[in-house]
């Protein structure tokens, strides 16, 4: 296999250290099973729910698959050999439900789990601190067939296959993520259809939410039952920092109601095991939450040691108006560009996603720093006692490799600087934030994207596999073996 990983490193990428990180600040990366691993019929994996998506014509750009992905699953050691070169501390990878029990529920299949418990050993041997998430979107079809996120079982079985792996893996692993993001597996996956499995019906969105927190409630307490005590559990959310489009009511309700939908809708159940009453009445059209069970916001509300903070984007929404109406029939948030289609705001129909300036990343998502630091002090500000992490911070740019066979990819350097600057702002402010994971380790199938969107700070070359880091990965090693931000 081949591999460019003779990257410059100091003098040419960077100058004095100016902002040192507390010490014991943890530098990681991160990907996501489906997204790199390929070998999806090999070792006894059955298909996920992303497999069943991507095979189905018209659902990813390109019809492209996760069939071979990065091929991680084969190339395992020498993509752990490229994260020691960076020098990362962790590596948060998640583990894939179809791998570790094909049939969704019941045996282990001890072949799926030997691939996770030889990457836990090959990132132990490199000092890397392995860090599971248990759940990045790809439920095994088997459990989809019975019903999937709107059955209930489904979330006990999810805290069967939490608890199968934490005894297996847990006296390597000390942190643990239940799940990555519930809200595009609910919205996006439920309401807007742009995602596995693809539904456009608003209540079910709603129903999935609902399974999904019972899900980290339930997989959090097997996980606490079967890990040594100083295991740390957590889940990480995709957080919004949602803007008015301007001070009218009518716009900053619009702001109030995305924000629950985004935020409150899984933040409250979890910290204060409530849902919010505003995102209640706005849905009381499409469901009567009557999946809430007596029992299940206490299951929930269940401690947790860390909050996983997924970032990328700030969003403008306004109230809809006649004009917007005709131009528009439900936006996605986060996408200024996007086409009519689907809300992913059941209940809150009357949101819509404004255009913002830019400067943007390849995904037209606008570049704003500071609206990072905003969320985390928001954070630290409500809920002072909860550790914060980084779990996924970094963005597309259309990438290509030079005439020296690199990849000069300056716009990447920057948006990593500014941004591992606005986590540093918080920290300076108070915030208490563990650790920092740039998206994504390697360039990767994004989701109904396909290929055609790259957030590496590795480059893969998808014909030939060959992985050639980035300039913004030597970047980000200096960072890493400095402790600090140069100048
Ligand atoms: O690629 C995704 C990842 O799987 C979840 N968070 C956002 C990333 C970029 O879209």
């Amino acid at each position: 296999m081949s591999m460019t990983t003779d990257f410059p490193r100091s003098a040419e990428l960077s100058g004095p250290i100016v902002r040192p990180f507390p010490t014991g600040f943890i530098w990681g990366a991160a990907t996501a099973s489906y997204q790199i691993e390929g070998a999806a019929s090999e070792g006894g994996r059955t298909p996920s729910i992303w497999d069943t998506f991507s095979h189905t014509a018209g659902m990813t750009r390109d019809g492209d698959t996760g069939d071979i992905a990065d091929d991680h699953y084969h190339r395992m050691a020498t993509d752990v050999a490229l994260m020691a070169d960076l020098g990362l501390h962790s590596y948060r990878f998640s583990t894939s439900w179809s791998r570790v029990v094909p049939t969704g529920s019941g045996p282990v299949n001890p072949v799926g789990l030997d691939f996770y418990k030889r990457l836990v050993d090959e990132l132990l041997a490199h000092q890397i601190t392995p860090l599971i998430t248990l759940y990045h979107w790809d439920l095994p079809q088997v459990l989809q067939d019975a019903g999937g996120w709107l059955h209930r079982d489904t979330a006990a079985r999810f805290a069967d296959y939490a608890a199968a792996l934490a005894g297996a893996l847990g006296d390597r692993v000390p942190t643990w993520t239940t799940l990555n993001e519930p809200w595009c597996s609910a919205f996006l996956g439920h309401a807007a259809g742009v995602h596995a499995p693809g539904l456009r019906d608003n209540a079910a969105s709603f129903t999935a939410v609902h399974h999904l927190l019972l899900a980290h409630g339930w997989g959090t307490t097997a996980l606490r039952q079967t890990l040594p005590a100083t295991a740390q559990v957590s889940i990480t959310l995709n957080l919004a920092v949602v803007r008015p489009n301007s001070d009218s009511d009518a716009d900053v309700d619009a702001a109030r109601a995305a924000e629950g939908l985004s935020n409150r809708i899984f933040l409250d159940p979890i910290f204060e095991g409530t849902y919010p009453q505003d995102v209640i009445a706005d849905s009381a059209a499409i469901t009567d939450w009557s999946f809430v069970h007596q029992g299940d916001l206490a299951a929930i509300n269940v401690a947790i040691d860390l909050l996983g903070v997924n970032y990328y984007t700030p969003a403008t929404v306004a109230a809809g108006t006649p004009e917007l109406r005709a131009g528009h029939n439900g936006v996605w948030v986060n996408d200024p560009n996007s086409v009519s289609g689907p809300t992913p705001f059941p209940g809150s129909d009357f949101v819509y996603s404004m255009p913002q300036d830019g400067p943007y990343t390849d995904m037209g998502w606008r570049i704003e720093p500071g609206s990072l630091t905003e969320l985390l002090m928001h954070l630290h500000e409500t809920y002072p006692t909860v550790p914060l992490m980084i779990t996924e911070n970094g963005a597309a740019f259309p990438d290509r490799r030079d005439d020296d066979g690199r990849v000069h990819d300056d716009d990447r350097v920057d948006y990593l600087r500014t941004h591992i600057g606005a986590v540093l702002d918080s920290i300076e402010a108070g915030a208490d934030v563990r650790g920092y994971f740039a998206w994504s380790l390697l360039d990767n199938f994004e989701w109904a994207w396909g290929y055609s969107k790259r957030f590496g700070i590795i480059y893969v070359d998808f014909q030939t596999q060959e992985r050639v880091l980035k300039d913004s990965a030597a970047w980000y090693g200096e960072v890493i073996a400095n402790n600090a931000l140069t100048d």
